[in-house]
């Protein structure tokens, strides 16, 4: 089932990798973006904001009909800088949208949110508890769950995309399980934007690949159908890469080598 979709949507991120690809999707659905950033942008409705600054997040979602919440530290760094961008951020993100009215959030989470929970083998769901790998993936944890608090308590709804790899081609053999083609994105939040009645929802977000280990169910019931599949780049990673190592952390975790990641080294 869906419901009308919303007209205007602020993209936070809106610079970054995914941003770049769904400020080229979606106006193609019909949605008016304003999009924000700490970097500028070109574009009629453009913003540059800090995630970490209340006043400048709520000014932000002033009058948007949703929110595609995509901004943030997308890696791991240190405790104090995922702290303010991520945790904190989110939530300014969130009280500003309570405060304002908005009635819809569609929040990038991430496969390092559960990102230790093991490939042994059978297809992996979204109702996975989380299992964070590094500080970044327990921000996307935390986000999930400051989404539900704010769904129960204050009606605003999410959709939690545990977003596997989104770039223009998988770039690595793991990539051929976790892509997410920018195409596949535009479709998986378009859904997210206008399913109904999702109070919280998470789901996984990858293409329809062949070496899947994440099933798509959830994702489904909102309507995501997705249409790529990273396995027409298998034979050139193959070629270049070889196939996975059982012993590798790719092979074996479903956040893999950020399982390995010490973020006292990443300061
Ligand atoms: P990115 O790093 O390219 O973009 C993130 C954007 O957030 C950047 O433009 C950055 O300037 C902005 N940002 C950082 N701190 C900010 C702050 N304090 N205030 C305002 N803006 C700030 O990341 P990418 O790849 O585009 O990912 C987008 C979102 O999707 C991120 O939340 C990431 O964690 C999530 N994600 C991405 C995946 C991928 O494969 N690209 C996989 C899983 C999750
Ligand atoms: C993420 O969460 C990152 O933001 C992205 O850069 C990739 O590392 C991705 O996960 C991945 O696991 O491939």
């Amino acid at each position: 089932m869906t419901t009308t979709p919303p007209r205007t949507v602020l993209l936070t991120g809106a610079a970054g990798g995914v941003g770049a690809f769904l400020r080229a999707s979606l106006p193609g659905y019909g949605y008016r973006l304003r999009l924000a950033d700490l970097k500028p942008i070109d574009g009629a409705e453009s913003l540059v904001f800090d995630l970490r600054d209340a006043a400048a997040v709520r000014e932000a979602v002033r009058g948007v009909d949703a929110v595609v919440h995509l901004g943030g530290i997308s890696l791991e760094d240190s405790f104090e800088a995922v702290l303010e961008a991520n945790i904190q951020g989110t939530y300014h993100l969130y009280e500003a949208v309570r405060k304002e009215g908005t009635p819809r959030v569609v929040f990038a989470s991430s496969n390092h949110a559960v990102g230790y929970v093991p490939l042994v083998g059978g297809a992996i769901g979204s109702a996975v508890p989380a299992r964070p790998d590094t500080y970044y993936g327990l921000s996307k944890a935390f986000g999930e769950n400051l989404a539900s608090l704010y769904a129960d308590k204050y009606g605003v709804e999410t959709v939690s995309l545990r977003i596997g790899s989104c770039f223009a081609e998988p770039r690595s053999v793991r990539m051929l399980s976790t892509w997410l083609s920018p195409g596949d994105c535009a479709r998986l939040v378009h859904a997210a934007l206008t399913a109904a009645d999702v109070g919280h929802t998470v789901v996984n977000g990858i293409s329809a690949n062949t070496r899947a280990w994440w099933d798509l169910r959830s994702a489904r019931a909102l309507g995501y159908v997705p249409q790529d599949d990273a396995e027409i780049y298998a034979e050139g990673l193959l070629a270049t890469h070889g196939p996975l190592d059982p012993a590798h952390p790719d092979a074996r975790f479903i956040g893999g080598s950020f399982t390995q990641t010490d973020p006292h080294h990443c300061v």
